[in-house]
């Protein structure tokens, strides 16, 4: 008689648990505190106990920010002023250009999102451990523990970020400079505090060889000034601030658009 391999069967759409999630968390937990002293000790091993205190024994997608909640107070950490860098549709830019500079910080440069950007987890109901097999994707339901983790930990960063707080945004992609459903619009600027925050200062970054089709004069712009001023914030606009466009010369350096000094 043949045997047959049973393959279990991925019930949900996204991929699993990423493999050795426990020393790769325990590992960044270390080097974050080697790379950046100023942080103070943090307990590495209870950080991990606080993930599994969040999702062991429960539904993924039935995890709430509450629940993350001793999660974050273990990894709070103070943001000085005026280094915030907030993002949307810039993912790749935004971080190559949080590595070329110490100046700004993006979400994933602190210590809690360092610990966990780029991976995945859930738990499994009734049984303790990681399911590895798959886990809830991005929009799969409302109350996944991949997304609402990242709903707290950018509530927390947005909610403790004070002066000239930055944000990076697209200028050539199609569609609204930052989607309804964003992170950036529903969680991050109605977290801000009016009182701690001087301004909010939008980077509209194009390209170098995209299209120009948001810029700060544009519609969808004038819109997110709206939404930012309702929420008793200030704003301003820059369109392809130098800096960031410099970085973009780096690969491109015979574009017209870098050969300013000339
Ligand atoms: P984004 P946000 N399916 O560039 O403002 C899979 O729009 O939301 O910026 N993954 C998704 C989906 C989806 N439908 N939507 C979003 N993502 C993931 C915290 C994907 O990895 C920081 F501080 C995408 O690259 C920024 O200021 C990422 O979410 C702010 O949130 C960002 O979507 C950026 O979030």
């Amino acid at each position: 008689a043949g045997s047959f391999i049973k393959v279990p069967k991925k019930k949900y759409k996204g991929p699993g648990t990423t493999a050795n999630l426990k020393s790769i968390i325990i590992g960044r937990c270390y080097h974050y505190m080697s790379l950046y002293p100023a942080i103070g000790m943090k307990d590495c091993s209870r950080i991990w106990q606080e993930l599994t205190e969040a999702v062991f024994r429960k539904d993924p997608c039935n995890i709430t920010e509450e629940d993350y909640k001793k999660l974050g107070e273990v990894a709070a950490q103070t943001i000085p002023c005026d280094k915030s860098l907030l993002w949307s549709r810039t993912n790749q830019l935004v971080h190559r250009y949080t590595k070329a500079t110490e100046d700004f910080m993006t979400l994933e440069d602190t210590f809690l999102g360092f610990l966990f950007n780029g991976l995945t987890w859930c738990g499994k109901p009734v049984t303790p451990g990681m399911n590895y097999n798959s886990c809830p994707a991005w929009n799969e339901c409302s109350n996944n523990s991949l997304l609402s983790f990242w709903k707290i930990a950018s509530a927390m960063f947005a909610q403790t970020s004070c002066g000239i707080v930055n944000v990076m945004l697209n200028g050539s992609a199609d569609g609204a400079i930052a989607r309804k459903e964003s992170i950036l619009r529903t969680v991050e600027i109605p977290r801000m505090n009016p009182d701690k925050v001087s301004e909010v200062r939008l980077w509209v970054i194009d390209d170098i060889h995209g299209q120009d089709k948001n810029s700060c004069n544009s519609e969808s712009l004038l819109e997110l000034q709206q939404y930012i001023e309702e929420h008793n914030l200030n704003y301003s606009c820059i369109d392809n601030y130098k800096p960031v466009q410099a970085l973009q010369c780096v690969e491109n350096p015979d574009h017209h658009a870098c050969n300013q000094c000339s």
